[in-house]
């Protein structure tokens, strides 16, 4: 017997992957957690059964949400994740020989768990000794924290749920708050195909708190509508232009400084829905 587990994109378009066996299951604190083995996108991650993550497609996502914004920075030495307990996006932001700190603050300690255990590929970055992994509320975190950060990256669920308190303009004003001078932050801004109307609220609430606020884009076959939404804010640095760039060691598969300026070019239609003027 097939067994599939199916996402509702939009209201009336679902997508599916077809499963082959269950990994982990568990109902947290805060969320359904589940991690499937999948006949064509091997391991997935899903919260509230909404795809996090997919080891066929997981580099697209974080590459493109951590080399963007710290590629920017020319000595990007404290970086603050908020969310990614799957660990991909800090494997990522320590590739770069330049941080000296990566802060990671997930609120779910059973998500940051099950991916150290099941999720091998995501999982260099725990171990390295320029990680903090914090079991804490981000919320609380950026109101409290007396650190400075030179980038700082959201890497939420959806905005429903949990995460829906790391798209409030008071959050934002708080990451302003603990951005070193020249520093940036990059949100995931979901999917401007999707949900065009949920990108263009939360990159106008982006744009209210920072003077620089530019949406980037990449694709993401397993996320609704398969292009994926970022946006950088800040108050001087500009995100568009890489300042260094990665060597061949690095072994890369989406990211170049290329592929970098590429993401900011937007369609006409992605502009008018999301009401970008630049
Ligand atoms: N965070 C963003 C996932 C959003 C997916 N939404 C959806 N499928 N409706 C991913 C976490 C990866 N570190």
């Amino acid at each position: 017997m097939e067994v599939w587990f199916t996402e509702e994109w939009v209201k009336g378009f679902i997508i599916g992957v077809q499963i082959k066996s269950v990994i982990f299951t568990k109902r947290t604190k805060y969320q359904h957690l589940a991690i499937y083995d999948t006949v064509e996108l091997g391991r997935i991650l899903t919260l509230d059964n909404v795809i996090q993550t997919t080891e066929k497609y997981e580099y697209l996502y974080h590459e493109s949400i951590a080399h963007v914004p710290l590629f920017s920075r020319e000595n990007p030495e404290h970086v603050l994740i908020i969310g990614g307990g799957d660990g991909g996006t800090l494997r990522e932001v320590l590739r770069h020989p330049e941080v000296k700190q990566a802060v990671m603050v997930d609120i779910d300690g059973d998500v940051i768990e099950a991916s150290k255990q099941y999720l091998p590929l995501w999982n260099t970055g725990f171990s390295d000794p320029r990680a903090k992994v914090l079991v804490d509320d981000g919320i609380k975190f950026v109101a409290d924290t007396d650190q400075k950060f030179d980038v700082v990256l959201v890497d939420s669920t959806d905005p429903e749920g949990p995460g829906e308190v790391l798209f409030t303009p008071e959050f934002y004003q708080n990451i302003a708050r603990i951005l070193k001078p020249g520093g940036i932050m990059c949100a995931q801004t979901e999917s401007p195909l999707a949900t065009p109307n949920m990108v263009r609220d939360i990159y106008q609430r982006i744009a209210k708190v920072f003077p620089v606020a530019k949406l980037y884009t990449a694709p993401v076959p397993s996320y609704p509508g398969s292009l994926w939404s970022f946006t950088c804010g800040s108050f001087e640095a500009d995100p568009e232009k890489p300042v260094r760039e990665p060597d061949g060691s690095w072994n890369l598969k989406h990211y170049s400084p290329e592929v970098h300026r590429s993401m900011f070019v937007l369609s006409p239609r992605v502009k008018r829905d999301v009401g970008i003027t630049y």
